[in-house]
């Protein structure tokens, strides 16, 4: 039995589904810190469980309650909320993944927690980043997703719970907004652009960052979960991506079909400088040697299926 915890969130809301979907609606439990609208399908399609990951007791209690085997923990705060509340982020990155880790080793649990490509930092080489390389980030977010990989790789080695994870890049997605990023520019841009036919970027041209398409991000979730334990020489962080572009770039890709589309910019000081100490471009080889990492969205075929969606969902 699979746990998802933050099953209400970007990711959560359509991996739970995907999960369902191939493993049988009754082999996951959804869990949130509380219920939200618009997700009426998800807590219905199978078991739901209010449950807020700091509170350990509680998690041990769904745990066993329901046999969990695997958690996958995608509770968090992410890098721009994070810099608002440094505290809630460290609290729930870091002492909600301990208690995950803890349950997971006193029951058994197999555990998928993500890291992002904010583990990285200002030193870090922008470029072509490596899998393994300096990892000083400046934000509190980025602090406990180095932490967190650390931690995971702990267990693992300490305690054999068989820990997993892929540092994300910026996520896109039209069916849940994402809680709070420096890279939902790249989510908002496609709203506005059917609302408006205009948007206004708050992270400044030129800023080139590691993006993926949804359908990308849920598949490598299920590929590491189901990868051969034996090829894997990293565990907890591995690099992948599907594609690096500034606000131009997808302004341009928007403009293809929208041709009256036009960005201008009113950059945001916090986030743009959260965005410049991250990566330009990841290397992924780890991932694509070691459990075949293979992403099919491209920025053309992602804005092209981005804007077909969001014009059913927007009623446009
Ligand atoms: C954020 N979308 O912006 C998340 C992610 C790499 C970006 O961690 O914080």
């Amino acid at each position: 039995k699979i746990l998802v915890t933050g099953a209400l969130g970007q990711i959560g809301s359509e991996l739970t589904m995907l999960l369902r979907e191939i493993y049988g609606n009754d082999n996951v439990i959804a869990s949130s810190r509380r219920k939200k609208e618009g997700h009426e399908e998800l807590m219905e399609s199978g078991v739901f469980e209010v449950l807020d990951i700091t509170d350990g007791k509680k998690l041990a209690e769904v745990v066993k309650k329901h046999k969990v085997n695997t958690i996958i923990n995608l509770a968090a705060i992410l890098s721009a909320v994070g810099e608002q509340n440094p505290q809630q982020a460290w609290n729930i990155n870091i002492n909600g993944l301990y208690n995950v880790l803890e349950v997971a080793r006193e029951e058994n649990c197999s555990v998928f927690t993500p890291s992002s490509i904010a583990v990285f930092g200002p030193t870090t080489p922008k470029d072509n980043t490596p899998q393994d390389t300096i990892q000083r980030p400046t934000t509190m977010y980025g602090v406990t997703k180095v932490a967190g990989e650390l931690l995971c790789d702990y267990y693992y080695l300490k305690y054999g719970v068989d820990t997993r994870g892929v540092r994300f890049p910026g996520l896109i997605s039209y069916k849940t907004l994402p809680g709070g990023g420096t890279t939902d520019y790249a989510v908002h841009i496609y709203y506005e652009a059917l609302k408006n036919k205009k948007y206004t970027s708050f992270i400044a041209e030129g800023t080139k960052m590691d993006m993926m398409y949804m359908p990308d991000a849920l598949n490598a979730v299920v590929q590491l979960l189901e990868a051969n334990p034996d090829k894997l020489v990293h565990r907890n962080a591995f690099n992948i991506t599907a594609m690096s572009f500034a606000p131009e770039d997808i302004a341009a890709s928007i403009k293809k079909r929208i041709p009256e589309f036009e960005i201008d910019y009113d950059v945001d000081p916090v986030r743009q400088a959260i965005a410049d100490s991250w990566p330009n471009s990841l290397d992924d080889s780890a991932a694509r040697e070691e459990w075949g990492w293979d992403p099919k969205y491209d920025l053309d075929a992602m804005t092209e299926d981005m804007l077909e969606k969001l014009k059913v969902k927007l009623g446009l």
